[in-house]
């Protein structure tokens, strides 16, 4: 790393203070203060999120800008208390419980948004779907939580198998077309029932420790794991987004990822809120025209979105961006998979902004390492550890790995947002503590002497070859720099000689035709570029790469594929 290769902070008057400083005062205790029930006792996640803001000078405040194709509309927080309020009593007409698991299973709406806080305004679980979730999917999710009620459309509603499913007794559907009821369940009209219901309503308080959201995410093997959080989290949200996401009263944020994933209700609906911040969300298809005028229609100020997008962007060209004012854009982040450091000069480039990549899983909940707006930024890396929370890169043995040695990426537990279950597989969760003291993350990383933290790939997708231990991204990211690539993925392939030979896939740019000469060009820039055992034996070129639809690269399914292998649970991956 050369030092030129530090990008130094652009953003002024960051709420995060000198990160040294930061880190040496840091007590989670004290972050309790912000919260109401520091005083009252009385706690829940929705009454911090909407309505203390609601009785205050942020009432008329906008807590959600939605557009869409067809809808554009805005809600202040008082008329999110009180939407959320009638459908907490909706919930409660119908019998709904503390504790009872309520499933959303709809596009982007603001229905959703009134759905998450009015379910947890009745202590109920939020049990968050992606729209495009097929029958199996679905039906796995609403099984294993023992679902009792769903919020969905009538379109969606053949994909929901309710009369397998004893216990989903009530389907409440947005949209118009309701079925009468039938001995499996009650069917109710969204709009009806909120019309009808009152918009006073007695919150129900929890405890802190609480059931609050499921989230279910796939593993490489075996069925989508149920990752339970609880209202406690609140504390992890409020103060990353703070510090990470640097949100100030003026702004207006706009986190791009859907609720059915854990970043679209983390930092899409939780962290923005409590912070009392403007939020956008915006409904459709990703196209760059449509994201790029986003920007522009309400002057976001603050972008959190996924290297995916950002190398859609970079693909679809820098002269599109003339035809937009992005000037209002202040900060951009990214998580969810390697930010490639290509892609942070390019958007420094065409943004003058740095892209700030942060780490975290559904499991931990919220932020754990980041590159914080106040903090020198290293592209490529994924930043430091979050005040408060300790991070060590160790051996299969539970052993502290030098500094620059690739191992397996621990955190010391725990922290507010910690998973405190797999959903009924007790099993499952204590497999990720199973070095004492330490929750180990399944992911690959490296920590430099400066305590940035680079990845590695996931622990699954280490590769040995001829006795050397790599990792698959950095060479990815090698590729995808070279000027034919789009999207590159790397296997280790079984091999008699060499243990693992490594195989990469690639997506080749428009313009670019797969030849012998290409491939040897590939290979020269690896081996130039990293080392020459990192070079790609076999390269495969592909018209595009197996993605979950949050926009991972499935590494696992094309491993799968090449060895002739079942690929395990597919529902999460892009159609
Ligand atoms: C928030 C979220 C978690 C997995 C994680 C890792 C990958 C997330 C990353 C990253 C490289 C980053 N991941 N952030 N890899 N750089 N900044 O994405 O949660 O869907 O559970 O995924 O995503 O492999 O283990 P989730």
């Amino acid at each position: 790393m050369n030092v030129s290769d530090i990008l130094q902070p652009v953003i002024e008057n960051p709420n995060m203070p000198p990160y040294e400083e930061a880190r040496a005062n840091f007590d989670w205790k004290d972050v309790e203060k912000a919260f109401t029930w520091h005083e009252t006792g009385k706690v829940n996640m929705a009454y911090e999120a909407i309505d203390r803001h609601a009785d205050t000078w942020r009432k008329n405040k906008v807590a959600l800008y939605y557009s869409d194709q067809k809808r554009d509309e805005k809600y202040t927080f008082q008329e999110m208390k009180y939407l959320s309020n009638r459908f907490g009593n909706v919930l409660r007409n119908i019998g709904i419980e503390k504790g009872d698991r309520v499933f959303l299973f709809m596009p982007r709406s603001p229905e959703v948004y009134v759905s998450v806080m009015g379910i947890l305004k009745v202590g109920a679980v939020v049990g968050p779907l992606f729209e495009a979730f097929m029958e199996q999917a679905v039906r796995d999710r609403l099984e294993n939580s023992e679902a009792v009620a769903i919020v969905t459309t009538p379109a969606l509603l053949p994909r929901v198998p309710y009369k397998d499913l004893p216990h989903l007794k009530h389907i409440i559907l947005v949209g118009d077309e309701v079925p009468e009821n039938d001995e499996h369940a009650n069917f109710y009209n969204f709009e009806e029932e909120m019309a009808n219901a009152s918009e006073q309503l007695e919150i129900e308080w929890v405890e802190r420790e609480d059931p609050m959201i499921l989230h279910y995410t796939s593993g490489s093997t075996g069925k989508p794991k149920g990752v339970l959080h609880v209202h406690n989290a609140m504390i992890q949200h409020y103060q990353t987004a703070k510090w990470i996401l640097d949100l100030k009263d003026e702004d207006i944020f706009w986190c791009t990822a859907d609720p059915g994933w854990v970043t679209g209700t983390s930092y899409g609906i939780f962290g923005p809120w409590l912070n009392g911040a403007t939020s956008v969300i915006r409904g459709g298809r990703f196209s760059p025209e449509d994201w790029y005028s986003t920007i522009e229609k309400y002057k976001v100020t603050i972008w959190y979105s996924a290297p995916t997008a950002f190398r859609r962007l970079m693909a679809a060209g820098d002269d599109i961006i003339n035809n937009y004012d992005l000037s209002s854009l202040r900060h951009i982040l990214s998580v969810g998979e390697p930010l490639n450091a290509e892609v942070v000069h390019w958007g420094k480039k065409v943004y003058g902004l740095n892209i700030h990549d942060n780490w975290w899983m559904t499991e931990t909940g919220g932020i754990l390492i980041a590159n914080y707006p106040s903090m020198p930024l290293k592209p490529g890396s994924m930043g430091r550890p979050f005040p408060g929370i300790e991070v060590a890169i160790l051996d299969e043995n539970g052993n502290e790995l030098p500094r620059g040695q690739m191992g397996s990426l621990c955190i010391k537990t725990d922290w507010p947002s910690m998973m405190r279950k797999i959903w009924k597989n007790e099993e499952k969760f204590k497999e990720y503590f199973a070095i004492p003291g330490w929750y180990i993350s399944g992911d690959l990383a490296s920590m430099d002497e400066d305590g940035y933290v680079w990845f590695g790939g996931r622990d699954d997708d280490v590769i040995m070859t001829s006795g050397e231990r790599v990792g698959p991204f950095e060479i990815e990211s090698k590729l995808v720099e070279h000027p034919a690539v789009a999207e590159a993925a790397v296997i280790g392939k079984p091999d008699e000689v060499r243990g693992e030979i490594i195989k990469a896939f690639v997506a080749l740019k428009d313009g670019y035709t797969e030849s012998d000469e290409l491939n040897e060009d590939l290979r020269r820039h690896v081996k130039e570029g990293l080392a020459a055992h990192a070079v790609p034996r076999e390269i495969e070129v592909k018209d595009s790469l197996p993605k979950t639809r949050s926009g991972k690269i499935m590494r696992r399914v094309l491993k799968a594929w090449e060895l002739g292998l079942p690929t395990g649970d597919l529902s999460t991956m892009e159609d």
